[in-house]
């Protein structure tokens, strides 16, 4: 039935040329519902560097019909919500960005969307500067490194600014919570549990991660080193080298070709990037490797490459939706700026229609707090052709 919904809205959206962002998603489904706001703003999210700031003029008209995801009872007007994506040019965080964009401007709140032109720490902290010193009323980020941000976030912090993350943390006390899009153990688990099945229980995989400072793509592939380690079923799979691609197409192009040459025995490489998989997908595709892909991808990105047969790189992966990670977030920096939560555990918000809804803090293993989407959702042969359409 969920799927059903989808494909309306998704007509909805092609129709109007508005194909990139549609799907406003459970956690459980992967997307289950849609709203024409997010399409929208896919549409207008441009994927260079960029500052978008729009005050939501038609926004509380949306709510009051009922057109719009974001219906519900907080109120973001005469409030000014950033959102600072680790990189322009990456579909993904064009769809995250987008989610948090329309429904903040849903909830009569104006939103500005900053795009870092790389995915380094220095770029983001001089957005967070500018950010400052526009005396925004929250900066939700997803942040290319766990500690460079820290002076930064915390002196905006110091100026009354509420300040998140989404996607990728940093370290707890520079921030008041993080929306993770998936705990982080079940997406180590997904994936090595993947190269398991995929390499038939042993021989040799390499992963090809983003930038060697990326919080969640380090943490996730601790947290397959891990359950590597501590279960004997894994132990004939050997790791030969963690690759970085930058979360750049051509560097992750290169690094794959660069394992393929390095590793003659490699069987299977696990990509933690929408980014690194794509590319990776295509090379290994284009030379019609035996060696195969898993990791987190794009649907839209990965259409083409994934399948059962030898002709396709890839025969699944896993994700969950970049649109509603950003929507959970505007819901949370509205929250967060209106002191209906400060992000301590056991905090609860309502998020709109939004599947999970309402939404509680808990506290990880490290005893960062943290609210999830949900849990990773796999792609395969039988489901890519849908979600493909979706984000
Ligand atoms: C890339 C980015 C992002 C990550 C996804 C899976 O787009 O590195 O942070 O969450 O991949």
């Amino acid at each position: 039935m969920k799927r059903k919904v989808v494909s309306t809205m998704l007509c909805a959206a092609m129709a109007a040329g508005l194909l990139a962002g549609c799907g406003s998603s459970s956690s459980s489904s992967a997307a289950s519902s849609s709203s024409a706001a997010s399409s929208a703003s896919a549409a207008s999210s441009s994927g260079s560097a960029e500052t978008t700031e729009t005050a939501a003029s038609s926004a509380s008209e949306a709510v009051k019909s009922g057109s719009t995801a974001a219906a519900g009872t907080a109120d973001a007007s005469g409030h000014t919500y950033a959102i600072v994506t680790k990189s322009a040019g990456n579909p993904y965080n064009e769809r995250e960005a987008s989610g948090f964009q329309d429904t903040i401007e849903a909830l009569g709140g104006t939103c500005i969307v900053q795009n870092p032109e790389q995915a380094t720490a220095d770029a983001q902290i001089s957005v967070i500067n500018s950010l400052i010193s526009q005396k925004v009323d929250s900066i939700a980020v997803a942040a290319n490194d766990a500690n460079a941000l820290s002076a930064v976030l915390q002196q905006a912090m110091d100026a009354g600014i509420k300040v998140m993350t989404l996607d990728s943390d940093v370290e707890a006390s520079s921030r008041m919570v993080f929306c993770n899009q998936a705990g982080v153990k079940e997406v180590g688990q997904a994936l090595i549990d993947a190269v398991y099945d995929i390499t038939g229980g042993e021989g040799e995989y390499a992963i090809l991660s983003a930038t060697s400072q990326a919080t969640n793509q380090n943490s996730w592939i601790d947290a397959m080193k891990s359950i590597a380690e501590s279960d004997d079923k894994y132990s004939k799979l050997v790791l030969d080298e963690v690759a970085y691609g930058d979360d750049e197409p051509q560097k992750s192009t290169d690094q794959t070709q660069a394992l393929l040459q390095k590793y003659p025995n490699l069987k299977v490489i696990c990509s933690p990037t929408t980014v690194g998989i794509s590319a990776a997908a295509k090379v290994l595709q284009d030379q019609n490797s035996s060696v195969k892909l898993t990791g987190l991808g794009l649907p839209s990105e990965m259409k083409e490459y994934i399948g059962d047969d030898d002709s396709h790189s890839c025969p699944y992966m896993f994700l969950w939706n970049p649109i509603d990670l950003g929507k959970l977030a505007a819901y949370t920096s509205v929250a967060l700026v209106s002191g209906q939560i400060t992000g301590a555990e056991g905090d609860t918000f309502d998020a709109g229609d939004m599947e999970n809804s309402p939404y509680t803090v808990t506290t990880n293993t490290d005893g960062a707090t943290e609210i999830i989407l949900g849990p990773p959702y796999k792609f395969d042969s039988s489901n890519i052709d849908e979600w493909a359409e979706v984000y």
